[in-house]
């Protein structure tokens, strides 16, 4: 039989193999997979009530807001204020990070020593046709002493996250995390209310036959990317060529399918968006961590994702994210369009 385990009692195992562990990872991260419970609900809910459109706002990316959006990022933000273990709340959906007071001031030591990053709900021109989206998230620690975090809490290479997942509200919700020791998928069982263990230690295959990108954009690509996809479609017998072409245009699904099939997904700068469309803090740095912790690979086309030095909270990145062979020869490619 296949080993039954809850979401929350995986994390507290996990945090256990640690001496020095206080257990307030695992309350943060159980404070994270309540919210997706609860967003996975509204979410389900979505065609029922009269939720869906637009609230009229536009996010600072210039997009039009929807309210499912809104609910999302105000139920993560007030659970992670609440959970007392966060001085930094970093939101795709915000300008600027909410600084978070420690909320225990009379201990001796600091309570708030995590920094969270969140994109509430990826994929949401999705919504109103019933097509997956998700919720990305990302944890740091601080690196400032002490009392509300700071602009350097929320801008820390990838390389320092401590852990990073996904909740997917697809056929049914799925909760994929790694806090550096493999990557594990736990699928919500609606009448228990739980996450249950559904895919322990995710690998993701070494060389895929799927390639994920918005062929849309072919004419603004460079000639490398032109020329990599041109590769893919050639028929090769031996190499498993043709390709499939496999893109939702909701970055969770996209991605959740090529961890469990193996796969490429690519984002590419082009000569419109000349960083990409992707955010490095709320979508590349989180996916980048658990593709590496999958044994798969991560860059920008050049670097691993994790490996860069963020500058703004809302910065761009191109992304190229998958099977590991697969990227080597994009980079192959990429590299030799210069
Ligand atoms: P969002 O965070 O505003 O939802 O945008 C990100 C989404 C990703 O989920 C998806 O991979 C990408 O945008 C699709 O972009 P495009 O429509 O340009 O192909
Ligand atoms: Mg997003």
């Amino acid at each position: 039989m296949k080993k039954f385990n809850t979401i929350y009692r995986h994390i507290v195992e996990e945090e256990r193999k640690f001496p020095e562990a206080t257990g307030q990872l695992s309350d943060l991260l159980a404070d994270i997979a309540l919210a997706c419970k609860m967003i996975s609900l509204e979410v389900n809910r979505a065609g029922l009530i009269d939720i869906l459109g637009m609230t009229g706002d536009t996010n600072i990316q210039g997009e039009e807001v929807k309210k499912l959006d809104v609910y999302a990022n105000e139920l993560l933000t007030n659970m992670m204020k609440q959970g007392g273990h966060i001085c930094a709340i970093c939101s795709e959906e915000e300008e600027n990070f909410i600084p978070i007071e420690d909320k225990y001031t009379d201990n001796k030591y600091v309570t708030n020593k995590y920094i969270c990053h969140f994109d509430p709900l990826d994929g949401s021109s999705n919504i109103d046709v019933n097509v997956s989206i998700g919720t990305i998230f990302s944890v740091y620690k601080r690196v400032s002493d002490h009392g509300p975090g700071e602009m350097m809490d929320c801008l820390q290479k990838g390389d320092a996250q401590v852990a990073a997942g996904y909740a997917i509200y697809g056929s049914s919700t799925v909760l994929v995390y790694t806090s550096g020791r493999g990557v594990h998928a736990f699928t919500l069982d609606p009448t228990a209310g739980e996450f249950l263990l559904s895919n322990e230690n995710i690998k993701i295959p070494k060389k895929s036959k799927i390639y994920s990108v918005n062929e849309g954009n072919y004419n603004k690509w460079s000639n490398g990317m032109k020329n990599y996809i041109a590769h893919l479609k050639e028929p090769d017998e031996d190499s498993g060529r043709p390709f499939s072409s496999r893109y939702i245009g909701s970055l969770v699904a996209d991605f959740h399918r090529n961890l469990l099939y193996g796969g490429i997904f690519l984002y590419p700068a082009d000569s419109k968006n000349q960083s990409g469309k992707l955010r490095l803090m709320y979508e590349a740095n989180p996916l980048s961590m658990i593709v590496e912790q999958a044994g798969g690979r991560s860059s920008d086309g050049s670097k691993r994702i994790l490996e860069i030095e963020p500058t703004a909270l809302h910065q761009r990145t191109p992304l190229f994210i998958g099977s590991e062979d697969d990227v080597i020869l994009l980079e192959k490619y990429l590299s030799e369009d210069k």
